[in-house]
């Protein structure tokens, strides 16, 4: 890959994989493609979601509500989640499989209590950047590739954060896996294909 480009490894955390306080179903299977595609890449940039344990997406920081349950929150809905990724525990590490040594960053996300971040760029409030525009800016990178967990949240969100941000972004679709609750993949890849983004096959790299 050329030196304007990188890869965008998700969320490919312990707690999103099967075991995990969040699994995503056959989250793991993930790993080896991601290993797989990365080598292609010497630019590598890697997600965290990072959460203190008092995180308002967490359902059981809400008395009474469950997890998956909506809340309105003063920057729009919430789902709310179990507990998940706390800093510093197992749950938060990323999977002991994944071989990415040459990754240059690691964007920790969703570490303010009051406001969730699934994309990799901006949190859930759309105000407050996570400064990876300005760092890929700033490296003159302007194409990313992104993988990892999960397909209709964390990658889709930075997937459209990336392309309103004027980059260009192409999902790997074999290297994700979806959590896909009430239609939320369909509408995921729906969201993309609107915003230019482009989906191809692992095997395609
Ligand atoms: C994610 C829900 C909550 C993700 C993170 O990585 O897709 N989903 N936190
Ligand atoms: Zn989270």
């Amino acid at each position: 890959m050329n030196g304007n480009t990188a890869l965008l490894v998700v969320d490919a955390q312990v707690g999103f994989m099967p075991g995990g306080n969040l699994a995503v179903a056959d989250g793991d299977a993930i790993v080896p493609v991601i290993n797989r595609v990365a080598s292609r890449f010497a630019n590598v940039v890697l997600t965290q979601d990072w959460h203190p344990r008092d995180h308002v997406s967490f359902a059981a920081n809400h008395p009474g509500r469950r997890p998956y349950e909506t809340l309105t929150l003063p920057y729009g809905e919430q789902v709310l989640w179990p507990v998940h990724c706390v800093q510093g525990t197992h749950d938060a590490e990323l999977h002991a499989d994944l071989c990415v040594p040459q990754a240059q960053l690691i964007i920790r996300k969703g570490f303010h209590p009051e406001v969730d971040s699934y994309s990799a760029f901006m949190e859930a409030d759309r105000r407050t950047t996570t400064g990876l525009a300005a760092y890929l800016r700033a490296r003159g990178i302007d194409a990313l590739y992104v993988c990892g967990l999960a397909t209709d949240f964390c990658v889709a969100w930075s997937a459209l954060d990336a392309r309103a941000a004027g980059f260009e972004v192409t999902v790997i679709e074999d290297a994700c896996r979806a959590i896909d609750g009430g239609g939320s993949l369909a509408r995921a890849w729906a969201d993309m294909a609107a915003a230019g983004v482009r989906r191809i096959r692992s095997d395609r790299i």
